[in-house]
C-alpha cells in the first residue's frame, strides 16, 4: 500500500537502507522502528581538553529508538525470527538488549521474555522492558548466568534467542560501520568502542571489512576496544567469575563473541585494554561537560581508553578517530546524579534569592 509516510520520511531503517548487504529478500517481513541514521558528532572540545592533535567523531547510538545500538541488531533478529514463524523471543541482558528486544517483539506481535541480573540494571532500561510489556525475570545471578540459562532454553526449540549469539544480530549491527563510512566519506584510522559480550566489536569489524571489499571505504580502521577493569576477561585472557563495574552494561565475565573479538583485534591490528571505574566516570562526566554529549558509563569506557592511549603516545597526529557512544545517558539517571559534581540549589521563590545564588 502506498502510504503518506513514504513521502514524509526518506529514512526507513537499516534493513531498507542496507538491504543489499543483509540476508533479506523482497518478501522479508521487515520489523523496524526506523533505527539507525544516528549522528556522527565532532567532539572538538573534548579533544582540545585532553590536548589531542587528532579528529574525534562520536557515533551517537543513544539516538536509536530504544536509545542504544542494540536496535540495529534487533531489527534484523526480530525480522528473521518473524520470517521463520517464531512466536516467543528470549534474551539475557545487562539492560539494553532487553529494552530493544521488548520493543521490537511488540511490533512483531511476538511474546518477549527477558532475563536480567537482579539489582544490576540501570533504571531506565528496566523501565523500558516493563513498559514495552516484556515478561521480565530478574535472576539471582549475573549476566553470564542469565545467558547460560537462555542458551539452554533455546535448545528446547520453543523460543528464539535474540542475544548476539544469533548471527542476525551481528548482521544488523555491522551497519553502524557502513553509516560511519558514508557520513565521513572515508573510513576512520581508528575506531574505539566499549566491549562487553563482544558482539559489537565483531559486528563493526565485519561491517568495515565488507564496505572495504565493495570499495565503499578506502581503508580498514584499527579497532580499539575497552573493558572495565573489574570485568575484563578478554584483556586478562580468562573468564571472570564475579565481574563488577559501575558500567553495568558491560558487567560481563564470559563474553559470547570472545572469538569474534580476538579476530577483529588481530586482523585490524587493534588493541584491547581495561579502564578503571574512576577513569570511566571521569570520561563520562568530561564528554557531557565539554561537548554536551550524554552517554551511559559503558560508552564512556572507550573515551577513558582514548585518553590513556593518547597519553601513552599511541595516537599519531592528524588521525581520524570514530568512537561508538553505545547508549544514551538517560538510561542510567542514578549514575548521572551521583557523579555530575553538581546539585540543585534550593532557594525561596523570589528574584532576589535566585540572583544571590547565581552571583548577580
Ligand atoms: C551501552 O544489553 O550485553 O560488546 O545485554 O549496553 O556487543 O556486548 C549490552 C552491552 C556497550 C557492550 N555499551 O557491547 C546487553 C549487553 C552498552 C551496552 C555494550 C553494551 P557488546
Amino acid at each position: 500500500m502506498e502510504t503518506a509516510a513514504k513521502q514524509l520520511q526518506p529514512w526507513k531503517g537499516i534493513i531498507n537502507q542496507y538491504a543489499r548487504y543483509l540476508p533479506v529478500s523482497d518478501a522479508t517481513p521487515v520489523i523496524t522502528l526506523c533505527e539507525g541514521n544516528t549522528p556522527l558528532i565532532p567532539a572538538t572540545n573534548f579533544v582540545e581538553a585532553i590536548g589531542g592533535k587528532f579528529e574525534l567523531y562520536l557515533k551517537y547510538e543513544g539516538l536509536n529508538p530504544t536509545c542504544s545500538f542494540k536496535d540495529r541488531g534487533m531489527t534484523m533478529a526480530m525480522t528473521m525470527a518473524k520470517e521463520r514463524g517464531a512466536e516467543v523471543v528470549i534474551c539475557a541482558s545487562t539492560g539494553n538488549t532487553s529494552a530493544s528486544a521488548a520493543a521490537y517483539a511488540t511490533r512483531a506481535n511476538m511474546k518477549c521474555v527477558v532475563l536480567l541480573p537482579n539489582g544490576n540494571i540501570a533504571l531506565g532500561k528496566l523501565a523500558q522492558a516493563l513498559l514495552y510489556g516484556a515478561t521480565t525475570v530478574a535472576i539471582e545471578g549475573n549476566f553470564d548466568d542469565a545467558l547460560r540459562i537462555v542458551i539452554e532454553l533455546g535448545e528446547t526449540g520453543k523460543v528464539e534467542v535474540v542475544n548476539s549469539i544469533n548471527p542476525a544480530r551481528i548482521e544488523g549491527q555491522k551497519t553502524a560501520s557502513f553509516e560511519i563510512c558514508d557520513q565521513l566519506g572515508r573510513a576512520p584510522d581508528f575506531h574505539f568502542l566499549p566491549v562487553g559480550n563482544a558482539g559489537n566489536i565483531t559486528a563493526y569489524w565485519k561491517g568495515f571489512k565488507e564496505y572495504y571489499s565493495v570499495k565503499k571505504a578506502d581503508r580498514l580502521p584499527r579497532l580499539f576496544g575497552f573493558q572495565a577493569a573489574g570485568a575484563a576477561p578478554i584483556v586478562d585472557g580468562a573468564p571472570v567469575a564475579q565481574p563488577n563495574t559501575v558500567a553495568t552494561a558491560i558487567r560481563i565475565g564470559n563474553p559470547a563473541s570472545w572469538q569474534g573479538a580476538n579476530n577483529a583485534l588481530k586482523e585490524s591490528k587493534g588493541h584491547i585494554a581495561k579502564v578503571t571505574d574512576a577513569e570511566i566516570l571521569a570520561a563520562y562526566k568530561q564528554i557531557a561537560q565539554t561537548d554536551g554529549v550524554f552517554v551511559e558509563p559503558a560508552s564512556a569506557a572507550c573515551l577513558a581508553g582514548l585518553i590513556k592511549c593518547h597519553q601513552a603516545g599511541m595516537i599519531p597526529e592528524g588521525s581520524v578517530i570514530t568512537a561508538t557512544m553505545t547508549g544514551h545517558g538517560l538510561k542510567d539517571p542514578d549514575n548521572a546524579i551521583q557523579n555530575a559534581g553538581f546539585e540543585p540549589t534550593i532557594v525561596e521563590a523570589s528574584k532576589e534569592a535566585v540572583m544571590k545564588v547565581i552571583g548577580l
